[in-house]
């Protein structure tokens, strides 16, 4: 059976994030959600085995029939089953099309692959699961109020974690993705390089002299990830790439990186978090579905909660979600409105045409969408006292990408002629969008920034992370704060394996299995402070909770760069030595 199989979230794959070493992950990421209807087509049920196969490769999923989807649309979440089949191709802008791939379904006899089998298949290692014992704040017991969340976009600031003997044993107030981070006991003590097929403990001084030696020996060094860590740490990364004259890319480039595209075509109408609170009367999630990615949105910001003009939240409030499939959102929301795979570049024209008195040019339907709905959507639109849009990456990983976002932005435009009326894109990581604002304000580029000209130099698509390694053009990696090897293209991974890669993560990660070294961290907002952007680009301070050992990524990539300057003052003053005898010393 022919399907186009689109890719994202689920509340149970985000629930095991931080457990990514444990078999319960690998079974949420290999589930297929499929309309059982083209599950009685294949003669198939629930739980049984189905390959999915597409141009890069095949991989067995487990059946999961949901009513959500129409027939010939298949559901995967993200992870290392949907990535072991996506190509690596970005369509010159960073994001591979983890929202649209064709592909055929059909019965299998064999079960699915573990993440590691995967991994292993692509040239990994398995890393030896090592909880280790959490910090230990010396026996003692607290229970800490106004924790910020490090784990999604929203930032949630009003946490209460209860510590004992230096462990965290609950979390008030976060939803199940945020707790969960504070639980898991994946974690390394040490760090640990891998000789051969095995991993050996080794000091922490050694893990630096290596990862300054492969940074610094490299001619086309890639330094990837960073919204997992603090806006101080980014900036001590960028410095270096600066020092190497490396690549530094973050998450954006395969996430919301179109969607800044699209920001700086058309600008930015975006609010704070506060504003749509306290005002917004119409919210609408496009492409979005908080409910599984976002889960507290709804209930701080946006629907369930009181605002300063809105008295009863929820009543005073209109929801609408569009979607290909009709999400936990969608069943919340007062008007779902389920549009074609790739159709939202038509239906933002659509809706600006009717709001510029052009309903009649339209024909009866537009991706998906009869007029008569349009025409409905524009009007509470139009009327609308202040209106909050809220963008999702169905818009930035499907066909159209960034000009989806730059279409949306022109809607909001129109509609600003007659409301206020705002865009903010729905950003992932806890400090994703701080990775934009460090980016920006130190290299004049929110992403994907090349520094081997000696001066910053960007362009999607070329100096972006899938790109660089989907053309073997790295020859060293360090990932910090990401995990390419769950989320990128199969290819990526298994360049990864060929070239020297260290990883600085508190966690054990997918991406472990291709490094040569791993370096354990304290964790940002867990064991130690930093600062986040929220994703209205308000800044907040993360707290600690724990005490640890081990060093910050701030203090692991100073001393990286500390090491590299010095070899590099060395090396000149060697130089110059060589060029001139009588020359003083330089100091
Ligand atoms: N549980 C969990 N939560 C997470 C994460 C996680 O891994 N797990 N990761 C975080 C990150 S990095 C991010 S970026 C956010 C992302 O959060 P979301 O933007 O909510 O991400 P997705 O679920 O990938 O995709 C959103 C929706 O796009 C829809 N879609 C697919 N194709 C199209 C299309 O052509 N048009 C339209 N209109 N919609 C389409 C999908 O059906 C899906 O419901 O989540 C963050 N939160
Ligand atoms: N098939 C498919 N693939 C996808 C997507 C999809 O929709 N479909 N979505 C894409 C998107 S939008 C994104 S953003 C990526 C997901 O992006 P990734 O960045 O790969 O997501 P995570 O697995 O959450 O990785 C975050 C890493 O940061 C680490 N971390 C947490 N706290 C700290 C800290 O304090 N310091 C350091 N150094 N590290 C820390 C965690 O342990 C984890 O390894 O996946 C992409 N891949
Ligand atoms: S909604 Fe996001 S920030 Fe808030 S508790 Fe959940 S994961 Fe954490
Ligand atoms: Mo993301």
């Amino acid at each position: 059976m022919r399907v186009l199989i689109t890719s994202g979230r689920t509340i149970a794959q985000g629930r095991k994030l931080y457990y990514k070493d444990t078999p319960g992950y690998s079974h949420e990421t290999g589930r297929c959600f499929v309309n059982p209807f083209d599950l009685l087509e294949l003669g198939a049920a629930a739980e049984d085995p189905l390959l999915l196969s597409t141009e890069t490769g095949e991989e067995v999923f487990i059946a999961t029939p949901s009513e959500d989807l129409v027939s010939g649309t298949v559901f995967i979440p993200c992870g290392p089953h949907a990535n072991a089949i996506l190509h690596a191709n970005t369509r010159g802008t960073g994001a591979p099309d983890y929202k649209w791939l064709e592909g055929t379904l059909a019965r299998s006899e064999t079960p699915p692959r573990s993440g590691w089998e995967i991994l292993v298949e692509e040239g990994g290692t398995v890393c030896p699961s090592v909880p280790g014992p959490r910090g230990g704040n010396g026996g003692s017991s607290a229970t800490i109020r106004d924790v910020v969340c490090p784990l999604c976009g929203c930032l949630c600031d009003d946490l209460v974690v209860r510590v004992e003997n230096g462990t965290v044993t609950s979390v008030d107030n976060a939803c199940s993705l945020g707790s969960e981070k504070f639980l898991s006991g994946s974690r390394l003590t040490s760090p640990i390089a891998r000789k051969g097929g095995s991993w050996t403990p080794i000091g922490i001084e050694e893990a630096v002299r290596y990862t300054a030696e492969v940074l610094g020996n490299a001619e086309r060094p890639l330094l990837f990830g960073w919204s997992g860590t603090s806006a101080e740490a980014q900036c001590i990364g960028i410095h270096i790439a600066e020092e190497i004259g490396g690549v530094i890319d973050n998450c954006s480039s395969i996430c919301h990186g179109p969607s800044i595209m699209g920001i700086q075509e058309a600008g930015n109408p975006g609010c704070t978090l506060g504003a749509v609170k306290n005002r917004a009367d119409v919210v609408i999630y496009w492409g979005s579905n908080p409910i599984e990615s976002h889960p507290r949105h709804l209930s701080r910001y946006t629907t369930f909660v009181n605002g300063k003009y809105r008295d009863n939240g929820y009543r005073d409030r209109t929801l609408v979600v569009v979607d290909i499939r009709e999400t936990d959102t969608a069943k919340l929301a007062d008007e779902f409105i389920r549009i074609k795979p790739g159709g939202d570049y038509a239906v933002f024209s659509a809706l600006r045409a009717i709001l510029r008195g052009h309903a009649d040019t339209l024909p009866p339907s537009v991706g998906g969408v009869t007029r008569e709905r349009l025409i409905g959507l524009a009007e509470l639109c139009r009327n609308a006292r202040f209106g909050a849009l809220f963008t999702g990456i169905g818009l930035t990983q499907s066909p159209g990408r960034y000009k989806n976002v730059r279409n949306a932005i022109q809607l909001v435009d129109e509609l600003n002629r007659h409301t206020k009326f705002t865009l903010t894109p729905m950003r992932g990581h806890w400090n994703v969008n701080g990775t934009n604002q460090t980016f920006s304000f130190l290299t004049g580029y929110p992403y994907g920034v090349d520094f081997s000209r000696g001066i910053p130099y960007y362009n999607p698509g070329e100096t972006t992370a899938v790109d660089l390694l989907g053309h073997r053009e790295v020859d060293a990696c360090l990932i910090i704060g990401a995990d390419p090897g769950a989320h990128l293209p199969r290819k990526c991974n298994e360049h990864l394996a060929t070239i020297p890669t260290v990883v600085i993560d508190p966690f054990v990660s997918f991406s472990t299995a291709f490094a040569d070294l791993h370096i354990p961290v304290a964790c940002v907002g867990i064991d130690c402070e930093g600062t986040g952007y929220r994703m209205d680009s308000v800044p907040i301070r993360m707290r600690k909770v724990l005490d640890t050992d081990l060093p910050t990524d701030e203090e692991v990539l100073s001393r990286i760069l500390h090491l590299i300057q010095e070899e590099r003052q060395s090396h000149s003053a060697n130089v110059l030595e060589t060029q001139s005898p009588e020359a003083p010393p330089v100091s």
